[in-house]
């Protein structure tokens, strides 16, 4: 029985076996979440994820961490907010079941992950804690310990309130 914690801090700087990324479909890098764990993992990063040929939105990819604390980086691409109804809380659930069904495919254990989507690719923040926390509490089972990492207090106390009145 594993146990899911909300922490607020930078992702790049967790003890885990395996950071989330929210990528862009090319996997080569970008902004946000994204450019911090380039930055953190190294050039060696964008070298292994080159070969990969990008990534689905929906879908996960997995390669080292190279420089990271966290021995693997899981890739995973959010959707881009269209307004609701071009599936993307559909899309949102797919990220996070993909990414851990690669995990438990490679034996990790602890994870942590971003709140996929909520930046610049404006998924609007509540209904992305839902589906994120929601998709935590349906695997956490299958951890020791799955991480909610928030950049921001306020993103800190949405995900609390959130999962207080989930369980
Ligand atoms: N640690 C934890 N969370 C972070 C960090 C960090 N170091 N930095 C930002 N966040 P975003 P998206 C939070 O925009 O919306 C990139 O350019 C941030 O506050 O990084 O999925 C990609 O290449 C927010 O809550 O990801 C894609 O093009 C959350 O991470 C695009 O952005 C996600 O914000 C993906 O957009």
């Amino acid at each position: 029985m594993g146990e899911i914690q909300i922490v607020q801090g930078d992702i790049t700087r967790l003890e885990v076996d395996a950071i989330v990324n929210a990528a862009n479909s090319s996997l080569l890098g970008g902004g946000g979440v994204d450019g911090a764990i380039h930055r953190a993992a190294g050039p060696a990063l964008l070298t292994a994820c080159r070969p990969l040929g990008g990534c689905p939105t929906g879908e996960a990819r997995i390669t080292p961490g190279f420089r990271l604390k966290a021995s693997w980086v899981i890739h995973t691409v959010g959707p881009v907010w269209h307004g609701g109804d071009q599936g993307e809380p559909e899309l949102l659930q797919a990220c996070y079941e993909h990414s851990f069904a690669l995990a438990l495919e490679n034996s990790i254990k602890s994870i942590a992950f971003p709140a996929i989507s909520s930046g610049v690719y404006h998924f609007p923040k509540q209904a992305a804690a839902v589906i994120a926390l929601e998709s935590m509490l349906a695997a956490h089972n299958d951890f020791e310990i799955i991480i909610a990492c928030c950049f921001s207090a306020s993103d800190t106390a949405l995900y609390q309130a959130t999962i207080n009145a989930l369980v």
